[in-house]
């Protein structure tokens, strides 16, 4: 097996750009590490594109219009990662106890290809065994059927098709349960939660073409360059209009920096770049409601002043006064903060907020684009309230231009809300859902991410069945997590490659494999396509050609089907059967039930950039209790939700350039000029030298939570960079060991990634 160096660990300053050469060396490098056939390159040239397939990394919207490959060095690395000529068959677990692998890293588990049979797992041998699909079927049903519904739990990781996600929700509540928490409960649930009670949709209100109308695009703690790469493209188009780019982030990413077109022979030939961003703030993690608080502060002032001297007034009084409510308080607020507060609760200088509230003054049209910097902190709620604060403080929405643009993580992360992956009753047209199908629906609140830990770890969660995702690796609190693990009665896991999760088995445990979205999906009725919605609310549909890794594999569509029909008494009405023949039926039904989203969605299936599901808030009707949009004041100025003291920081948990999440590609991160490790501690030079500590030591780090528990991660790398003082950064998943659960949002019960409390332990 090949196993990645790790040794001579390197971090010395990147000096190239976002994109360029670095981006195809690094594309051209991961081909042949995951030996594709040339098959792969064939994909490559169908990605993202009207009849192709959706990528499987990122959310970003797919243009109409697109370019010649449409695709990021990050959606090539996801690619090659699915169609790798890598097989994880039964005699490798043949050879392999689960003990044994609990000591392999995640990148070597995944590393060795895709999983080919289901597996039951074997306590004698404690290896996984092949077992048939009728088999697993079938136990998985015996043990589900005699459980309390409120005590099993059905998680889903984004990238699931709206098809499966629509079937799986269904299949959960027909059982009885809304124990539905999937991956937007780590990331932009704060979103959700946020701007459906402030302007009253969960999601973000732009599309593609507002990168077009827009003059100023105000950008926070999203790492553009590594995480949503295509982005690049429409904040490069933005640059070379004069669009002014504001960026608040702790560290510089330098995606966010300056960029050079891969697609662009004359931008590579040349190396010549595009610098991104205008003005760039290194806010300190958790600092943003204190650096917004100070731009609307100077925008009320000047506002002031304006209106006693007759000229135009800074706000858009008119938009405020026919649109929203709230106005009165929120201002109080702005002028009650004290300057002082907000330097050091931002860390940043007044004048440097002044340069920030000086563009969006002077700005038509403004866009606010944000990711997890915002919603994994304990007030991350709050955070996204204060986005659209500011927004409506110059009546930033809804117009051509404007709005909050929330980055989505995985490919369908924000389809599956809109299908029923939620546990609140209010996101479901349940009646509907009762009427259709002739059952009673649940409607008591199912357990989120948060609440279902805390579920596996007091013993109340019996079952727990997983489609997609690396749970136990991804949550909060992970060695009590997976401590807790082997008291379940039942772990399945629906999954393409072996990742730590599947390591910890219950007490009857089966690992199933399936097919990735690029795989061709040859049903009853022919080849399958199906769907995701993008970022920008678009759905797309998604073709997979490519030859699936093994005969053996189902497809999503078919494995929920098989439970289903396990647990389900049979109903005439639910057809699971005809559904998983042809996924035309599973849209009609998801059409039945979502008759204004998804109208003609048969038809529309393969519209060139997706079809639009439409955004009341995008035409200014407010759906909020008020009918107005919300100025909703913070409680504070902080979104770390705990106080500073001596030797405690703010650990922010990041992702590097070469990884999707839990996956791990390799061990460089090259935008922050990390060589050959993951076991790095950003810390600026000065706080090294205040504690004592000197470049390379290796040191632990300990939770700070303040609740007597030992949270420990040894073994990291003191690393000197350009982060604010009293901010750490590492990377996520290894550091979630340090996350206490109680550790999240508070109206979201996003676990705020984005400042861990710890201390330095030598
Ligand atoms: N290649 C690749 N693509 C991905 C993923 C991946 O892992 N790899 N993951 C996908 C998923 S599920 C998601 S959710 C997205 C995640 O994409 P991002 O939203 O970019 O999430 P992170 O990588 O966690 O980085 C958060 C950024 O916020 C900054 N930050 C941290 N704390 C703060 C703060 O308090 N304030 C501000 N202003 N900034 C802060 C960090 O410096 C960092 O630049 O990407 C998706 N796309
Ligand atoms: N500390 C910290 N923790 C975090 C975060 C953070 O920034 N910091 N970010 C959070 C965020 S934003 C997210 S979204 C979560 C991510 O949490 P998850 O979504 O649970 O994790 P992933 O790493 O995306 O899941 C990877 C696994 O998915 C499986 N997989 C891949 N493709 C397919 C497929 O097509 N079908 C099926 N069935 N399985 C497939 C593979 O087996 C792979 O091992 O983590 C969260 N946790
Ligand atoms: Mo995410």
């Amino acid at each position: 097996m090949a196993k990645q160096k790790s040794d001579d660990p390197e971090v010395k300053p990147f000096k190239g750009p976002a994109g360029g050469w670095g981006s195809l060396r690094s594309v051209a490098e991961i081909l042949p590490r995951e030996r594709v056939s040339p098959e792969v390159i064939r994909e490559l040239a169908r990605q993202n594109k009207p009849e192709g397939f959706a990528c499987v990394s990122c959310a970003w919207p797919k243009p109409a219009d697109h370019h010649p490959a449409e695709f990021c060095e990050e959606g090539a690395k996801a690619t090659a990662w699915e169609l790798t000529s890598r097989r994880t068959t039964p005699a490798f677990f043949e050879e392999h106890t689960l003990s044994e692998l609990r000591s392999w890293r995640d990148y070597d588990l995944e590393q060795h290809g895709r999983l080919t049979h289901p597996l039951r797992y074997d306590s004698a041998t404690d290896k996984y065994v092949a077992c048939s699909w009728q088999d697993a079927f079938a136990e998985i049903g015996d043990r589900l059927r005699p459980l309390d519904p409120k005590s099993v739990v059905f998680y889903s990781s984004g990238r699931m098709s709206l098809e499966a996600s629509y079937m799986y929700g269904l299949m959960a509540r027909m059982y009885g349960n809304q124990n539905l928490p999937d991956s937007s409960n780590m990331c932009h649930e704060s979103t959700s939660v946020g701007l459906k009670a402030a302007i009253g949709v969960p999601v973000g209100t732009t599309q593609l073409a507002d990168f077009e109308q827009c003059d100023a695009i105000f950008f926070f703690g999203h790492n553009v360059g590594s995480n949503a790469p295509r982005m690049l493209h429409d904040l490069r188009s933005c640059r070379k209009r004069g669009v002014e780019i504001i960026t608040f982030n702790p560290l510089k990413e330098r995606g966010l920096e300056r960029f050079t077109d891969p697609q662009n022979p004359f931008e590579m030939a040349t190396l010549r770049e595009t610098a991104i961003s205008t003005q760039y703030h290194q806010v300190k993690a958790g600092g943003d409601i204190a650096a917004m608080m100070g731009i609307a502060k100077f925008l009320v002032e000047w506002n002031d002043t304006a209106v006693a001297n007759g000229e135009n007034p800074v706000l858009d009084l008119d938009f405020i006064k026919a649109h929203t409510s709230g106005f009165g308080e929120f201002v109080g607020v702005v002028r009650a903060a004290e300057w002082v507060d907000i330097e050091r609760e931002s860390g940043l200088a007044k004048a440097e907020i002044e340069q920030a509230a000086r563009v969006y003054a002077t700005s038509k049209a403004v866009m606010a684009i944000y990711g997890m910097g915002l919603t994994q902190h304990v007030k991350g709620v709050e955070n996204v309230r204060m986005v659209v604060n500011l927004l409506l403080l110059r009546g930033n929405i809804g117009r051509p231009g404007t709005g909050p643009t929330p980055v989505r993580g995985h490919s369908n992360v924000q389809g599956q809300r809109t299908v029923g992956i939620t546990e609140k009753t209010e996101l479901v047209p349940v009646d509907k859902l009762e009427e259709q199908y002739g059952f009673t629906a649940p409607r008591e609140k199912g357990l989120d991410t948060v609440e279902a830990c805390r579920g596996v770890i007091d013993g109340s969660v019996k079952a727990f069945v997983a489609v997609g995702g690396n749970f136990l690796r991804a949550v909060p609190e992970t060695a009590a997590m997976e401590e807790a693990w082997p008291r379940l009665d039942l772990s399945v896991q629906v999954a393409t490659k072996l990742n730590r999760n599947h390591l910890f088995p219950g007490k009857v445990t089966y690992l199933l494999p399936c097919l990735g979205r690029i795989e061709q999906d040859v049903q009853a009725s022919g080849p399958q396509a199906v769907s995701v919605e993008d970022s920008t609310s678009c759905i797309h549909g998604s073709r997979g050609k490519a030859k699936p890794a093994s005969e053996f594999l189902l497809s999503e569509p078919a494995i929920v089907a098989g439970i289903a029909k396990q647990i389900l008494p049979p109903n005439p009405k639910a057809d699971w059967d005809a559904w998983v023949a042809d996924y035309a039926l599973i849209r009609d039904a998801i059409e039945e039930t979502y008759p204004l989203i998804f109208k003609d969605y048969n038809q529309r299936l393969f519209t060139p950039g997706g079809f639009w599901k439409g955004n009341k808030a995008a035409e200014r009707i407010w759906q909020t209790p008020s009918r107005k949009a919300e100025f909703l004041a913070p409680s504070g100025l902080s979104a770390t939700g705990f106080a500073d003291e001596q030797g405690r920081y703010r650990l922010m948990t990041l992702r590097s350039n070469d990884q999707f999440n839990t996956t791990i590609y390799g061990y460089h991160d090259r935008f922050r000029g990390v060589k050959g490790t993951r076991d790095i501690l950003f810390m600026h030079a000065a706080d090294i030298a205040a504690a004592g500590l000197r470049e390379g030591q290796i040191v632990a780090l300990e939770s700070d939570a303040g609740d007597g528990k030992l949270r420990r991660r040894d073994g990291l790398i003191v690393t000197p960079y350009a982060i604010p003082r009293g901010c750490l950064g590492a990377y996520y998943p290894e550091c979630n060991v340090l996350m206490p659960v109680e550790h999240h949002a508070e109206e979201s019960h996003v676990p705020a990634a984005k400042s861990v409390p710890v201390r330095i332990a030598a």
